[in-house]
């Protein structure tokens, strides 16, 4: 009987083994659905696989799908229908003007049909059959809520609603600036068992793990078969709208791969023409450097040109020296964020138990009354936690804030160091800022941890049983300050090495 069970227990166990490999999503990339640099447009002008049209123009390190002029209309959209029913799309772009503000957007597009390259809709067709992921960044209703990333569904009988910028008609959304960033921005959009997911990348940075949620939606239903496309629009004010790249990847989960294995003639085949493509793309890159041999010596020399100054050196140390910092901060953040889901735990067990303590009293009438016996604190000892709690949670508050105000520093070094790069030369005023930025810093970080410091004596005795701050965010704290402290002294040292050279 026992035996029975143990058998049935361990069938169960490896059934859910079973289950839950079975779960496991293939991705796979797939290149006749997607386009990116180098070699993006072929000599002729012409994407791979791609059709574009309106005022879009491709070149080979992005597409171009309405330029910042008045009224312009572009988009680009696959030649062949999608073959493949979950995917995920890795959008990179840049939308730059002017102007404080711009117009009117860009959109993301998964249609069973392919759209107009001049319509009314950021650029395609309205009454789409399917998902717009829309950026739109002119605010038609005036509620200061855009620049706005939305996803609209439709059935192809509905007109967008460009007056409430489709307020009443969004999935779901997020508010997200996406207009004139350092780095380009990005949407990972993905559709897979039904469920649409969107993370967006803010383009502060150029590192992979930035992406964030935008939403994610269940019971997505889309057409089958559709089509992909990109479309933007300008209208009285204009902004530049680039799509660096399209990287689409099917999804598989196992059980599907099992029912949907392509057959080995057919692989074959797909790989033959890959290879084919490949060739191709080679002979046409070769060529390309038969015609244009300075332009290639010239990307080829690129990096040296970039070793060769020492000012570029000099700015990619600060680049490099600002990103090491902002992923110490983002450390930091989520430390702090653990901390305080640790602090606010631990007092609402607290509360818990001293409610309990008091909520015994009147049960039991005909004793002496309890003073909180079931604790094994005294009411002195509970005060002083409770107060050192709220110092412990506004010091963790105030450290907050200041990471806030480094990482907006930060980007705001960032921005001016891309502009001095941009300009070819390091002026002294760039220079002076930056090292009253970081030098501002570090007497932050300073201060922020002699207080930390400062507290977390006081704080040790009393909570005995609580985890305490002072640890893991001090170390990482005094960890920020001597990278700081470092980085500083380096630049310092670069910068002197250079006025010895200039005098
Ligand atoms: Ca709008
Ligand atoms: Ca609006």
């Amino acid at each position: 009987m026992s035996s029975n069970s143990l058998k049935l227990l361990l069938c169960t166990v490896l059934c859910l083994l079973v289950r839950s490999n079975s779960q496991t999503v293939h991705k796979r990339f797939e290149y006749k659905y997607s386009f990116k640099p180098p070699y993006l447009a072929q000599k002729d002008g012409s994407v791979p696989f791609w059709e574009y049209g309106g005022n879009a123009i491709a070149s080979g390190e992005s597409v171009r799908l309405a330029p910042s002029l008045r009224s312009q209309k572009g988009a680009i959209w696959t030649r062949t229908p999608i073959s493949f029913d979950w995917w995920e799309v890795d959008i990179m772009f840049k939308v730059t003007g002017r102007g404080r503000i711009g117009a009117d957007g860009l959109a993301f597009w998964y249609t069973s049909a392919r759209g107009e390259y001049n319509g009314d809709v950021f650029g395609s067709s309205d009454r789409w059959n399917g998902l717009g992921v829309i950026f739109d960044s002119f605010d038609n209703d005036n509620k200061h809520n855009n620049p706005y990333v939305m996803a609209v569904l439709n059935d192809g009988t509905k007109n967008f609603d460009h007056k409430s910028d489709g307020a009443t008609q969004l999935l779901s959304g997020c508010l997200r600036d996406f207009r004139n960033k350092p780095f380009p921005t990005r949407a990972r959009i993905e559709y897979y068992l039904n469920t649409l997911t969107v993370h967006f990348h803010n383009g502060l940075t150029n590192n992979e793990a930035d992406y964030e949620l935008c939403f994610r939606a269940e019971n997505v239903a889309l057409p089958r078969g559709g089509y992909f496309g990109l479309s933007a629009a300008t209208g009285g004010l204009a902004d530049d709208h680039d799509v660096i790249h399209l990287l689409t990847s099917s999804l598989h989960s196992t059980q599907q791969t099992g029912g949907q294995q392509i057959s080995t003639a057919d692989q074959q085949k797909l790989s033959q023409e890959y290879q084919e493509y490949q060739k191709k793309l080679e002979q046409q890159k070769e060529e390309y450097r038969k015609e244009h041999p300075d332009e290639v010596r010239d990307k080829e020399g690129e990096f040296d040109d970039w070793f060769e100054s020492d000012g570029q050196r000099e700015l990619r140390q600060i680049f490099q020296g600002l990103g090491q910092i902002q992923d110490v901060m983002r450390d930091l953040h989520k430390k702090v964020d653990e901390v305080i889901g640790k602090q606010s735990n631990s007092l609402s067990l607290l509360s818990a138990v001293y409610s309990q303590a008091q909520g015994v009293q009147p049960a039991q009438p005909g004793q002496p009354p309890v003073q909180m016996p079931a604790l094994p604190i005294s009411r002195q000892d509970w005060d002083a936690m409770t107060t050192n709690q709220q110092i412990v949670i506004n010091t963790i508050a105030e450290l907050k804030g200041f990471i806030i105000e480094v990482s907006r520093k930060s980007d705001a070094v960032l921005a001016s160091a891309g502009g001095a790069a941009g300009a070819g030369g390091l002026s002294p005023q760039v220079v002076g800022e930056l090292r009253d930025g970081i030098s501002q810093l570090k007497q932050s970080v300073g201060g922020v941890s002699q207080r930390l410091s400062a507290q977390a004596p006081a704080a040790a005795p009393v909570c005995p049983s609580v985890s305490c701050v002072s640890g893991t965010t001090l170390l990482v704290a005094a960890a920020g300050q001597l990278l700081l402290m470092f980085l500083y002294s380096v630049y310092k040292e670069r910068k002197e090495a250079q006025a010895k050279k200039f005098f």
